[in-house]
């Protein structure tokens, strides 16, 4: 045995100060988009409203809850709406990035995989109501057919349960592969979310700052990795903030790191599109 919770198999990430303000400061060099747009996608109850309101809670320095979450996960998506989040800076305005939360990607009764692929394009208009039965098409009144860059999306990032990655279902690794596939053939950089490693790691449950010492926990990355086909430093782990009353630095500080990540992915990708 004896490796199970020795040296961190990841350093911790250390000034959770210096990304806070590397996220204030932060606007795309590229003028053309005036934010650049996160897409999170998995299916339903893994823990992607909860990562907004996490992201909401870090940068607003107390526990948010503007994403609704469902507490009670059942067979229908919770969320059915593209819906554009954005985060308010304390004094004035919003940061310079957006996410974005869309209807789960279950086998029935989920977002169409098609659909997802426009909302990659920029072509599905926020608000638009998905429909499990009918993919949207040029015309239709959600189809946004001239998408501005801002409108587009510059990074997408998978969320599944760390407990749950050796319970994904072929047809699901075939679904996020198949998405994964369309934004590579866009170029559209990509990471993964691990959420819920309290739940899936007791050490982690004890103290967040273990989820990088359990044996556990990187193997679940490395299946991961393996399944999608996404490399190890692309996939993180997160404990979101899901019954907490106040935020602590340890649960920022993978939150920020993970955060940072897809911000650093997406502004290389904008900052290269014209080259
Ligand atoms: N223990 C724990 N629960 C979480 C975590 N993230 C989300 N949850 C819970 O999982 C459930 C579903 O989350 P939700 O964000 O609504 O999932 P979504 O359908 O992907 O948007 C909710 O009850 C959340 O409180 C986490 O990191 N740890
Ligand atoms: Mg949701």
């Amino acid at each position: 045995m004896g490796g199970a919770f020795s040296r961190p198999w990841r350093p911790l990430p250390k000034n959770n100060q210096d990304t806070l303000d590397f996220l204030k400061s932060y606007s795309p060099r590229n003028h053309e988009a005036t934010h650049l747009r996160i897409l999170l996608i998995g299916q339903t109850g893994e823990g992607k409203s909860t990562f907004i309101n996490s992201v909401d809670s870090v940068l607003q320095g107390r526990v948010a809850n503007r994403a609704p979450t469902d507490q009670h996960v059942t067979a229908d998506s919770f969320t059915k709406k593209y819906k554009t989040y954005k985060f308010s800076k304390t004094n004035e305005g919003h940061y310079s990035f957006v996410i974005n939360d869309i209807m789960g990607m279950e086998r029935t009764k989920g977002v169409h995989v098609e659909d997802i692929k426009l909302a990659l394009r920029g072509h599905v208009k926020d608000g638009y109501e998905f429909d499990p039965e009918n993919k949207l098409e040029e015309g239709d009144l959600g189809y946004n057919a001239a998408p501005e860059l801002s409108e587009r999306v510059h990074v997408v990032v998978t969320v599944v349960p760390a407990g749950v990655v050796s319970l994904l279902t072929s047809d699901m690794i075939a679904k996020l592969r198949d998405i994964r596939l369309a934004a590579t053939a866009l170029e559209i950089p990509q990471l993964a979310i691990l959420t819920k490693v309290d739940d899936a790691c007791p050490k982690a449950q004890k103290n967040v700052n273990n989820i990088y010492k359990s044996d556990y926990l990187k193997e679940q990355v490395y299946k991961f990795s393996q399944l999608l086909g996404l490399p190890v430093n692309s996939i993180f782990l997160v404990k979101n903030y899901s019954s907490e009353i106040n935020t602590n630095d340890a649960t920022d500080a993978h939150i920020l790191c993970a955060l940072k990540q897809m911000i650093v992915f997406g502004e290389d990708y904008l900052s290269h599109l014209n080259d």
